[in-house]
């Protein structure tokens, strides 16, 4: 590795570095150096929110000298790297993770009570990173959270928002949106003004032969603007490795600003042009499996595609191989479509600014990426429109419609006579406009397409990519099923549990190799470790019950079945066919004597989740879901028996709170809707049973922790299209007990019924696309069942520790090593060494 100090100097550089603290000592005084100098405050005026910047102050100086260390170990290794590019990262809080990481969460804890606070207090202040809108984001945390764990050589690229996905309140039932401005203090990122990328827009191509005779392309005028890197060190548990994410920020690029304007007094206008380009990297787009085609979405994904290609670019050039190596040393894994033009930069990287000749460079594009299908929602397959991207990128526009050229001259080759094969695998959609169909130029410029649940990658095979697997044949198609992090979402989330299993495994290590976790199924008869495990179900109950009565100002029984479905809010993942059924359980309690009430277990339905701001369906059940609650919670008739809670701003930190407290959680889509699901791995993981539908992940859950133990209802995938042909064309009746249940919403029970119209005719007039009548009576019988198995205790818990002892199979640790192998060919770097010198010192 090159350094700029010489030889004979480096000893005193070597005597200085910081080494980072171990001890409690140590922690206090650099939290304490932080509050009093960073900060400016001291004992007199040291509040919590300055103990916590303190504390993540030294906790950054900490995992930095690790991140130095793991970038020049990785660049002196020079092995192949992993880049993960994704619009989104939902993180989350950072201090809790990175204390538990490093190990040094006792020490900090004690260290912090030295000081007067309580460590709980202080990770509280933290406000949650929350660059994604649900699954999609949250797999990408997770991912880093792996392959630093691993010790991947990996670099994660995304967006720095400036607005993270808004914050939701609830008034008058209603969902309204408030901006999350997240920036105010954010000690986890470094700017690095030394690293910025000037991107363009707009402008025209100038094609002409140079004196030597070659053909010479170049894109011209428009618009610059500049992306400069933001850091975010990524720990590892348990190793050296801090890998890094990278988030690109957009600002004008310094020739922008104009001078003559301002010097006359038009300050406004000479200001304009830079606050269009901070516009780029301004606010995420809070849709989830649902594109909307407006064009600054479209500038995001360029300029973060672009920024991050010439940043890959600048580095392998530096390792001075031959262009020919590039994908020996570079693998980039998109997250969805939306970094699709990744595969169009490179291209013209390569051939406009490199030279290469276009099949030269094809080969090495095709070779580099792999690309990531997480729906198959028509809704959700992103297009763009072509005189939009002529527009914006007119060099991107002509190089894709030469992709597009080869591609159908190749397709052409092999089936001649097959003349509706080309329109239907061609890039560009005959359409009025015409469209670029994302999916395709991914498809087409990877080498390996993944889903990311058996069920969903058998289903892209055989419905929207099918046409391609006749083209490509099956191996380019693969399948790696979700998985989440164990270190989030057991360890960080429910500490005691995984002390408990620590305590009857021998050790933590079953947080680096879950599948340790089938150790425990030898003490599911174990009295006094049943009693434990349930111990901890209630006491993280109880916290969940505090958090209610804090936030919402009711009480709910903590000895009550916590039924629960946090999640975005989506016609698809059915939060509808929950309260129509909860409504259903209210109607019969009222209908019941007092001596029938007392053989009903009590429940509490939890939802949580945000909708996108103009799906005005997803808006109508949330309305709908607290309007119920408001009635049903102060019914005198119901008490305990029934309360229907709706939490406010779901997010990761509030996530931490409600999935360690599930009795029962729900996964309830129509089959074949949802792609996996990762909530469904970690409430099971937390000793939660599910309610499910055969769909996504759910049935390799099921397959992994026993039929017995998964509570399943509805129709199956494959009889779906079939329902949905029925409800046009055949003698279609709405389930009757569904029926009374809308009766009973159009009487105004819950207000104003005429809110709630559209709900209701969509199952009963247009279709009932989502088959909630269909699923209705298969749904209640399965709660019904669930009532019964939960008065037996015993049998719960049971039930909880073995599925949670065959949970091993989901950590998000067995995916990326999916990857590693079968996609991006990469190896884990050997930290032993490493190692042994940290604890020698
Ligand atoms: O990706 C999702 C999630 N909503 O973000 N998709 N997208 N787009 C799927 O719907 C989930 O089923 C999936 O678990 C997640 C991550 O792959």
């Amino acid at each position: 590795v090159e350094s700029s100090i010489p030889e004979h100097m480096r000893e005193a550089w070597k005597k200085f570095s910081p080494k980072g603290f171990t001890t409690k000592d140590e922690f206090e005084s650099e939290a304490v150096k932080h509050i009093e100098t960073t900060l400016a405050r001291s004992l007199f005026n040291c509040d919590e929110l300055a103990a916590y910047s303190g504390t993540a102050l030294a906790f950054r100086d900490r995992l930095i000298i690790d991140w130095n260390k793991t970038q020049q170990r990785q660049s002196f290794a020079d092995q192949k790297r992993l880049y993960y590019l994704s619009l989104e990262f939902l993180m989350g809080r950072a201090l809790d993770n990175a204390m538990l990481n490093v190990g040094l969460k006792n020490v900090a804890k004690d260290g912090l009570a030295d000081l007067g606070f309580r460590i709980e207090d202080i990770i509280a202040q933290e406000h949650d990173a929350a660059l994604g809108n649900g699954g999609l984001g949250r797999l990408a945390a997770c991912f880093l959270d792996s392959m630093a764990t691993l010790n991947y050589a990996a670099w994660g690229y995304g967006l720095r928002y400036r607005y993270g996905i808004f914050k939701q309140e609830i008034q008058d039932g209603y969902q309204v949106e408030i901006p999350d401005y997240w920036l105010d203090f954010n000690p986890w990122e470094f700017p690095r003004h030394d690293v910025s990328v000037d991107v363009q827009f707009y402008g025209w191509v100038n094609k002409y032969t140079n004196d030597e005779g070659k053909q010479i392309v170049s894109w011209q005028d428009g618009e610059i603007v500049t992306a400069t890197a933001y850091d975010v060190p990524v720990p590892g548990y348990g190793t050296p490795t801090v890998n890094n994410l990278r988030l690109w920020s957009s600002k004008a690029s310094s020739g922008e600003f104009d001078f003559a304007k301002f010097n006359s007094g038009e300050y406004e206008s000479a200001v304009a042009d830079e606050q269009r380009a901070e516009t780029i990297s301004a606010v995420l787009y809070p849709n989830d499996n649902l594109e909307r085609g407006k064009e600054l979405r479209l500038k995001q994904q360029y300029f973060w595609c672009a920024a991050s290609l010439h940043d890959i670019v600048r580095r392998f050039k530096k390792s001075k191989r031959k262009w020919s190596e590039f994908s020996d040393q570079v693998a980039i894994q998109l997250n969805d479509t939306h970094p699709t033009l990744a595969i169009v930069e490179l291209q013209r990287i390569l051939v406009d600014m490199e030279g290469l000749g276009w099949d030269e460079a094809w080969t090495i594009v095709t070779s580099t990426f792999g690309y990531t299908n997480h729906t198959v929602l028509p809704e959700a397959l992103e297009k763009w429109s072509v005189p939009l991207i002529q527009n914006l990128l007119p060099r991107h526009l002509q190089i894709i419609y030469e992709i597009n050229l080869q591609f159908l001259q190749s397709v052409e080759k092999r089936f001649p006579k097959d003349r509706d094969l080309l329109g239907r695998v061609s890039i560009i959609e005959e359409s009025q406009p015409k469209m670029v169909r994302m999916a395709y130029l991914a498809i087409i410029g990877s080498h390996k397409v993944n889903g990311v649940a058996e069920l969903h990658s058998d289903l892209i095979k055989t419905t929207i990519f099918k046409d391609f697997v006749k083209v490509y044949g099956p191996d380019k198609f693969t399948n790696v099923t979700n998985g989440i992090t164990p270190r989030r979402w057991l360890h960080q989330a429910n500490p005691r549990l995984s002390e408990l299993i620590a305590s009857k495994i021998g050790s933590y290590e079953f947080l680096k190799d879950l599948t340790l976790l089938n150790k425990l199924e030898p003490f599911v008869d174990d009295k006094e470790f049943k009693k434990e495990w349930a111990e901890i179900k209630y006491a993280n109950k109880v916290r969940l019950a505090q958090h209610i009565q804090t936030t919402k100002g009711y009480s709910v029984n903590p000895k009550a079945l916590f039924d629960i479905q946090v999640k975005r809010i989506h016609e698809y993942k059915r939060q509808q066919l929950n309260i129509f059924g909860v409504i259903h359980r209210y109607m019969a309690i009222k209908s019941m004597s007092p001596e029938e009430r007392k053989k009903l277990v009590p429940r509490v339905s939890v939802f949580g989740g945000k909708a996108a701001p103009g799906y005005w369906m997803a808006k109508t059940i949330i309305h709908l879901i607290n309007k119920v609650g408001e009635v049903v919670n102060k019914d005198p008739d119901v008490g305990d028996l029934l309360k229907v809670v709706f939490l406010e701003d779901y997010n990761v930190s509030k996530a931490e709170i409600i999935v360690p407290a599930s009795d029962i959680s729900e996964h309830i889509s129509t089959a074949g809707t949802e792609a996996s699901g990762t909530s469904n791995m970690k409430f099971v993981l937390n000793g939660g049973m599910i309610i499910g539908t055969l769909d996504g992940a759910n049935i390799e859950i099921t397959r992994e922790i026993g039929e017995q133990n998964i509570f399943l209802f509805g129709n199956l995938s494959e009889d779906v299209e079939d329902l949905r042909h029925h409800h046009f064309y055949g003698d279609y009746k709405v389930n009757p007990e569904l029926v009374k249940v809308f009766d009973c919403i159009k009487k105004g029970t819950f207000g104003d019924e005429g809110a709630f119209g559209a709900l209701i005719s969509g199952i009963v007039e247009h279709g009932d696309y989502y088959l909630v009548s269909d699923d209705f009576n298969s749904y209640c019988q399965t709660q019904d069942l669930i009532d019964e198995a939960y008065k037996d205790q015993d049998a719960w818990v049971t039930k909880s520790i073995t599925s949670v002892a065959r949970m091993g199979f989901f950590t998000s640790d067995r995916c990326i090593n999916e990857y590693a192998d079968t996609i991006w060919n990469i190896e884990p770097l050997d930290v032993a060494e490493e190692k042994e010198v940290r604890a020698r010192t």
